[in-house]
């Protein structure tokens, strides 16, 4: 039948391998299981603070499947850790951040956790305020186009960013100029407790493209080979030199906003029951088990590595060095003779 062996060949169709389409199961796999364990942490005191990334795991992969890494520059947001695991950072960086340890490499625990930070991988460390990261995106954009290079630069928000007068300054800057950025808001239908229609009058984050003369692409968030085509798409269009795309991931977050909420008190259980449905990693389980890439036993394995992975992960950031009180002022304060 037709419709089935086009739905065979849908990662062929967008030149990906079948060995790269299951790396994107198990990154997104991993991702979600590292997650849950810090979950696990807070809830029994160990940690004093999580922000999951829980139901973006589709959207992350697929969009990190389409830069080159440690060439491309990425800022991104607490939400982003399918991201940053793609992109190259462990589980034993992540938990080091969570444990708030000395050799977290995101800041040196100076962040709260989940404020991801590579130097090597070219992520870019970001402050809590929402949204103060895609300006600083457009800025990079603007020196990238300043070299003379085709690297581009990517910044994740979510939709409630868009409602920060940052968000509009740094896409009308990136669209005058042309500037080789992609602006990846991960809707999620809400901030916090606030449901998206009382974060702006218009339906969709993709309609605000057109007033800064930019393509404004909306993607299904929760199928992670829709969100690596656009995402490709975009990131071609920024290496032509071409100029900026803002893409729309519309997804959702099955879980509280972080540790410190109560998501009972603003949606309903019914909601979040029929998103679940649609969870991204169940959804390309499907998509492999359908096509014979995956069988029960693969999955399996594919967990018991993941476990293994979050175990060690966990064991060697709870028995790490914390930092010594009189580095709370490193990287902080220049010392005066310097400036
Ligand atoms: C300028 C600013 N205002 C408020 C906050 C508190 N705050 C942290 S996350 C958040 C919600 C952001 O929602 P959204 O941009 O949709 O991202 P999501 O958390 O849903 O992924 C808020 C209001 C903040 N950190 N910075
Ligand atoms: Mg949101």
């Amino acid at each position: 039948m037709a419709t089935t062996v086009a739905e065979k060949t849908k990662h062929h169709s967008l030149d990906l391998s079948d060995a790269q389409v299951l790396e994107m199961y198990w990154y997104m796999l991993l991702a979600r299981r590292l997650d849950e364990r810090m979950w696990i942490m807070h809830r029994q005191h160990e940690v004093q603070f999580h922000i999951s990334a829980i139901g973006h795991e589709a959207t992350q992969v697929g969009a990190a499947f389409a830069l080159k890494k440690g060439y491309d520059w990425v800022h991104p947001y607490y939400r982003d850790l399918a991201l940053v695991l793609t992109l190259g950072m462990t589980p034993r960086d992540v938990m080091l951040g969570l444990y708030g340890k000395k050799d977290d490499p995101s800041s040196g625990a100076h962040q709260m956790p989940s404020h991801y930070a590579n130097r090597k991988l070219r992520i870019v460390t970001g402050s809590s305020p929402v949204a103060t990261q895609i300006p600083q995106a457009s800025g990079i954009g603007f020196a990238i186009k300043y070299k003379g290079t085709d690297e581009v630069v990517v910044t994740c928000f979510g939709e409630g960013g868009t409602a920060e007068g940052d968000f509009h300054e740094a896409l009308n800057w990136a669209g005058i100029f042309k500037l080789p950025v992609i602006f990846l808001c991960e809707n999620n239908q809400y901030a916090i407790s606030v449901p998206v229609t009382r974060e702006m009058p218009v339906k969709n984050v993709a309609d605000r493209a057109s007033a800064y003369g930019m393509p404004g692409v909306i993607v299904d968030g929760n199928d992670a080979l829709e969100m690596y085509r656009a995402m490709r798409d975009a990131v071609q269009r920024a290496r032509r030199g071409e100029g900026p795309t803002l893409l729309e991931a519309k997804t959702y977050r099955p879980v509280p906003h972080s540790s410190d909420d109560d998501d009972r008190t603003y949606r309903s259980r019914e909601e979040v029951e029929a998103w679940k449905k649609k969870d991204p990693i169940l959804l390309m389980r499907k998509y492999l088990t359908q096509i014979g890439l995956l069988d029960d036993a693969q999955v399996q394995e594919y967990e018991a590595r993941a476990k293994q992975m979050v175990d060690d992960a966990n064991e060697f950031a709870r028995n790490a060095l914390n930092p010594p009180p009189e580095a709370t002022m490193e990287n902080v304060w220049g010392k005066i003779s310097e400036q």
